[in-house]
This record gives C-alpha cells, sequence and structure tokens, in this order.
C-alpha cells in the first residue's frame, strides 16, 4: 500500500455512491487515502488485515461507512489508537436509524466519532481537522472553506 493519511472503509459496494462524498472531499484538500470494500460481518479478518496494512503505509485516520447493523467503525476502534471515524448509511427498511445507533452506541473506552445519516463529507472535514492539527496549510485551507461557505451564504440574499 502506499503512503496514506486517511483509510476510507465501507461495507459494500452499495455504500460507494454515498461515499464519493469523502473521496471529493480528501481530493479537494489534497490529502492521500485509500478506499476499500471490507464489512465487519461479511469479512472479518480481511477487516483487520486492512486496518494493519493501513497503519504500516502512515494512516493516521480511519473514516468507516456501513449500513444496518453498522458495526464496522466499532471493529476498527477495536483494532486501533488511531481516530475512527463512522459514517452510519442509509440503508435497508429503517434508513439508517439502525446504523446511526449501531455506530455511535460504542461502549465506554472505545470512541467512535460519528456524523450524520450519510454525513459522507463531514467525515472528510473531521478528518482533515485531525490531521490539520499538525499541518499548518491544512489548517489555512479549512479557514479558506469556511470563509467560501460564509460568502456562498450571504450572496443568496
Ligand atoms: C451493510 O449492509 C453495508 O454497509 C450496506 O450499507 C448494507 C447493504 O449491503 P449490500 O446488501 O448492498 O451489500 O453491510
Amino acid at each position: 500500500m502506499n503512503t496514506i493519511k486517511v483509510l476510507i472503509l465501507m461495507g459494500s459496494k452499495s455504500d460507494r455512491e454515498v461515499m464519493q462524498k469523502t473521496e471529493a472531499a480528501l481530493d479537494d484538500f489534497g490529502v492521500p487515502y485509500k478506499t476499500m470494500i471490507r464489512s465487519a460481518h461479511r469479512t472479518p479478518e480481511a477487516t483487520m488485515q486492512a486496518v494493519r496494512d493501513a497503519e504500516a503505509a502512515g494512516c493516521q485516520v480511519f473514516i468507516c461507512a456501513a449500513g444496518m447493523a453498522a458495526h464496522l467503525a466499532g471493529v476498527v476502534c477495536s483494532k486501533t489508537v488511531k481516530p475512527v471515524i463512522g459514517v452510519p448509511i442509509a440503508a435497508g427498511p429503517m434508513q439508517g436509524e439502525d446504523a446511526l445507533h449501531s455506530t455511535v452506541m460504542m461502549p465506554p473506552g472505545l470512541p467512535v466519532a460519528t456524523v450524520g445519516i450519510n454525513g459522507a463529507k463531514n467525515a472528510a472535514l473531521l478528518a482533515i481537522q485531525i490531521l490539520a492539527l499538525n499541518d499548518n496549510g491544512l489548517s489555512d485551507k479549512l479557514l479558506a472553506d469556511r470563509k467560501a461557505q460564509a460568502e456562498a451564504i450571504l450572496a443568496e440574499d
């Protein structure tokens, strides 16, 4: 695996459409990442291997997206002390309510930072904010992005 800062894991190819917003934001900020499809339930061993390989490749933040009984972020958290961001995906009859609770309600001692249902862009921005703690260039880009957002809102008057 080439050097990366972020590993994006998603439970299924069906999560890809939502998670393209994560990739787009990381691309915008020039953050190197890799995306893999790994499932907590369907491919548990391969998921653990992906965490190990990513850490060896320099990964600093994990973003894990899954729908329904969404345990991917939690099991990744169990194997790393790097920050883990969970993205509950709206899939199945409960449209993400199940994934939200499965992702956010971690037991004490194993925190997963959970964004909103389908909050793919915010997951990327939170990862970038974590990386920006040690990267002034990323901090400057985040400040410019906030300014652009404010200007866009005010321009809507
Ligand atoms: C989860 O179940 C996946 O993350 C996906 O959101 C959902 C449905 O998966 P598929 O049946 O489309 O593979 O594991």
